[in-house]
C-alpha cells in the first residue's frame, strides 16, 4: 500500500482498523457462529432504530434474500452524502470505511452502547464479502459498493428519489463465518423485543425464501411486552409500571404476576437482552423482596416471618429495562451487567416506586402479598 504512495496517512489508519476487525472478528461481533452472523444484522438494525429514536424514521423492512444476503431499509434521513472535510470522502464512503465513523457513530459508543455492542455498520461491512448502500436524499437515490470494507465503486447518483431513507444490504463473508444462513426465527424473537423496547417503530420480517412475512409494532411498550408475556397464563392484576430518569440512566420497570410458580424477569440494558443477567437484576431482586416483606410487615400480614426471595417471585413476570451511559457485559456471551453501582441505584429506584404503588394499590399489594 506505502509503495502506491497514494495513501493519506488517514486513509491507511482506514485500511488499518477495517484489517483489524477482519483478524478478530469475535472481538467487534462476539462469535463467528451463528451468534455473530446474527449479530450483524442488529447492528444495521440498531442504527436505524437510533434514527428512528432521534424522530425521524418510522418503519424498518428486513429482507432475508433468496441470494443469500440481508437488506435493512429505513425511513430516516438517509446517511448524508457530502464530503467530509478532511478525508475528501462522501460521508457515507466514510461511516462504511471507518472504525467508529463521526458524527452518530460515535455518539452510539456513549450514549446507548457498549461493550461488543454498537460497533457500529463499518464492522458489518468489513465481514461482508459485499456490502451495497443506497441513501435516498434531496430526491435522489445515491449508490455505492464494498467489499471486505474496501471501497468497490464511487458515490453514484442512480436516480430520483421521493422521500428519504437508507437501503443496507450485505452479503457475509464465508472466509470469516462457519454458518451464513440467517434463522428466520433468531431475527423474530430479537424484532419482537426492539418493538417492545420502541413503542411507535415498526419492523417489518420478511423472508423471500420461505415465503414469509411479519410485522412487529407495540403502542404500549414494557406494559404490552409484559402481557404478551403472560399471554398464555392467568394474569392475577393489571401490570405495574414505572419510568424513572434519574442522573442519565433511565430505569423502566413492568410487573405482573400470573398464577403459575414460574419466574420470568427479562433484563435489558441500552435495549439489549441480558440473558445472564447482572447488578440490574440482583437490585430489582432485592428491592421487590423488601418492598413486600415491608408492606406485609406493616399491614399486619405477616407475623414474624419473612418472605424470601424465592417465595415472593413465584408466577413473577418482569421486564426490566435500562437505558445507562459506558454498560459493562459480562460473562460467557457478554450478557450480564457488571457495573457494582447499578445494584444500589435500582435497588434504591425500584424500592421507592413499589413501596408507593402498594399504598396506592392496595387490593393488588394484598393480592401478591
Ligand atoms: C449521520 C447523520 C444523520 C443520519 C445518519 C447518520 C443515519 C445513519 C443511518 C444508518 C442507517 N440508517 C441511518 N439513517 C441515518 C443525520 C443527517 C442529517 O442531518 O440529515
Amino acid at each position: 500500500m506505502a509503495e502506491k504512495g497514494s495513501y493519506t496517512a488517514a486513509e491507511i489508519k482506514v485500511l488499518e482498523g477495517l484489517e483489524g476487525v477482519r483478524r478478530r472478528p469475535s472481538m467487534y461481533i462476539g462469535s463467528t457462529g451463528k451468534d455473530g452472523l446474527h449479530h450483524l444484522v442488529y447492528e444495521v438494525v440498531d442504527n436505524s432504530v437510533d434514527e428512528a429514536l432521534a424522530g425521524y424514521c418510522k418503519k424498518i423492512i428486513v429482507t432475508i434474500n433468496k441470494n443469500g444476503s440481508v437488506t435493512v431499509e429505513d425511513d430516516g434521513r438517509g446517511i448524508p452524502v457530502d464530503t467530509h472535510p478532511t478525508l475528501k470522502l462522501p460521508a457515507v464512503e466514510v461511516a462504511l470505511t471507518r472504525l467508529h465513523a463521526g458524527g452518530k457513530f460515535d455518539k452510539k459508543t456513549y450514549a446507548i452502547s457498549g461493550g461488543l455492542h454498537g460497533v457500529g455498520v463499518s464492522v458489518v461491512n468489513a465481514l461482508s464479502e459485499k456490502l451495497v448502500v443506497d441513501v435516498k436524499r434531496d430526491g435522489k437515490v445515491y449508490s455505492q459498493e464494498y467489499s471486505r470494507g474496501q471501497t468497490k465503486t464511487k458515490l453514484k447518483e442512480i436516480g430520483k428519489a421521493e422521500g428519504t431513507g437508507t437501503t443496507i444490504t450485505f452479503w457475509p463473508d464465508p472466509e470469516i463465518f462457519s454458518t451464513t444462513t440467517f434463522d428466520y426465527k433468531v431475527l423474530e424473537t430479537r424484532f419482537q423485543e426492539i418493538a417492545f423496547l420502541n413503542p411507535g417503530l415498526k419492523i417489518t420480517l420478511i423472508d423471500d425464501e420461505k415465503n414469509k412475512k411479519e410485522e412487529f409494532y407495540s403502542a404500549g411498550g414494557l406494559i404490552e411486552f409484559v402481557k404478551w408475556l403472560n399471554r398464555s397464563k392467568e394474569a392475577l392484576h393489571k401490570p405495574i409500571y414505572f419510568k424513572k430518569d434519574i442522573d442519565h440512566t433511565v430505569i423502566e420497570v413492568a410487573i405482573q404476576y400470573n398464577s403459575s410458580y414460574q419466574e420470568n424477569i427479562f433484563g435489558f440494558v441500552n435495549t439489549i437482552n441480558t440473558v445472564e443477567g447482572g447488578t440490574h437484576v440482583s437490585g430489582f431482586k432485592t428491592a421487590l423482596t423488601r418492598a413486600i416483606n415491608d408492606y406485609a410487615k406493616n399491614k399486619n400480614l405477616l407475623r414474624d416471618e419473612s418472605l424470601l426471595g424465592d417465595d415472593v417471585r413465584e408466577g413473577l413476570t418482569v421486564v426490566l429495562s435500562l437505558k445507562m451511559e459506558e454498560p459493562q457485559f459480562e460473562g460467557q456471551t457478554k450478557t450480564k451487567l457488571g457495573n457494582s453501582e447499578i445494584k444500589g441505584f435500582v435497588d434504591s429506584a425500584v424500592t421507592k416506586a413499589l413501596s408507593e404503588f402498594f399504598e396506592e394499590n392496595p387490593a393488588i399489594a394484598r393480592k401478591i402479598t
